[in-house]
């Protein structure tokens, strides 16, 4: 934590404010290890605040080191009253709050120059330090475990999309998940030509295809893992499809490390689907950032912006055709200086149940 707030304070001295505000929720944890629905955080180069109501005073000051704990319900209130003398010129807020919450800090920071600052504690965010990585492999492997577990819980002609659902729900809560990290894709057949397919009450029929992409929170952390089998029969069709999609997730893992640009790591993945003629049947990105967030920085828009160790990212190329079925193949990526580690370590070679 101390590590982070060093880089925070490096972050707040190249930037042009005086302090920033934090209101995120992910972000106030990323800072000072409190976790509740009530948090502030304000800092400068002459405070760290960190303000929250009486509910949560106490695990405050068990959780939060190095910062004034101030008790309050009217958190920007009180942060105008203790900065008065200060100094300060310029206030950073998180362009993405609310309108009604902007308007609140207008009023209240009267005199005060306003400015965006946003993405500045989720650009700190995207290099994961020691213990994130331990969380995040940890919550992979809850993943990887209800994926080995659900295929024999499938039974062809049978199981529903739902019921899939649900099994890898609860398996992931019993082996320590919080939760789920995002709304499950639990696609069979022609409904797993729909990249986001959420599951329904449709039962998976022998000869179908069955894309799961799932993961789990554990200690505030996610894992996002797809996994695509074929329940019953292959077609060579089949086969050949899936193949290109795993040569695709493969040929990048061969490939991604440090100071890769975000355009070569879509692309390597990318061409090895254009090269079998599919490109157009790769509807989407190769993937995003994940920690806090199921979705975060980096996402890989077409840029020079480079990779850094300590990324974690997701590698999730697929071919989708429609009304006939999909393929989706997603593994959890640490990128490091040489290479990258595989956090998702289930099984990708064609299953067929
Ligand atoms: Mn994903």
């Amino acid at each position: 934590m101390q590590e982070r707030l060093v880089r925070f304070d490096a972050k707040l001295a190249q930037t042009a404010v005086d302090a920033v505000l934090v209101t995120g929720q992910n972000n106030v944890y990323y800072l000072t290890g409190f976790w509740g629905t009530e948090g502030t955080v304000f800092i400068s180069d002459k405070r760290r605040l960190f303000l929250t109501d009486s509910r949560y005073t106490l695990i405050a000051k068990e959780a939060i080191k190095g910062f004034d704990i101030v008790e309050t319900r009217q958190p920007l209130v009180e942060i105008a009253k203790i900065i008065k003398d200060d100094g300060l010129s310029t206030i950073g807020f998180d362009g993405q709050v609310s309108y009604d919450f902007y308007q609140g800090l207008q009023a209240v920071f009267e005199g005060y120059q306003l400015k965006a600052v946003t993405n500045f504690v989720e650009d700190l965010r995207m290099i994961k330090d020691a213990s994130e990585i331990a969380t995040i492999r940890r919550a992979c492997q809850i993943s990887d475990q209800a994926f080995l577990d659900v295929l024999d819980f499938i039974k062809p002609n049978v199981t529903t999309e739902m019921e899939v659902n649900h099994f890898l729900d609860q398996r992931m809560r019993a082996l320590g998940a919080a939760g789920a990290s995002f709304e499950f894709i639990i696609a069979s057949g022609y409904r797993s030509a729909m990249p986001h397919g959420v599951a329904t009450d449709k039962v998976i029929k022998s000869g179908e295809s069955l894309t799961m992409d799932f993961g789990c929170y554990y200690q505030h952390y996610v894992s996002d893992m797809t996994r695509t089998i074929h329940v019953g029969h292959v077609t060579d069709e089949e086969r050949e499809i899936y193949d290109i999609v795993l040569r695709s997730n493969k040929a990048l893992i061969e490939q991604a490390k440090a100071g890769m640009t975000y355009i070569d790591f879509d692309g390597v993945a990318r061409r090895v689907i254009d090269e079998a003629g599919y490109g157009a049947n790769f509807t989407h990105s190769i993937g995003h950032g994940m920690g806090l967030d199921i979705h975060e920085l980096p996402f890989f828009v077409k840029t020079e912006d480079k990779l850094q160790a300590g990324m974690v990212v997701t590698d999730e190329p697929g071919i989708y055709l429609d009304n006939k079925y999909g393929v989706r193949i997603e593994d959890d990526l640490l990128i490091t200086e040489t290479g990258c580690e595989i956090l998702t370590q289930a099984p990708k070679e064609l299953i067929v149940l």
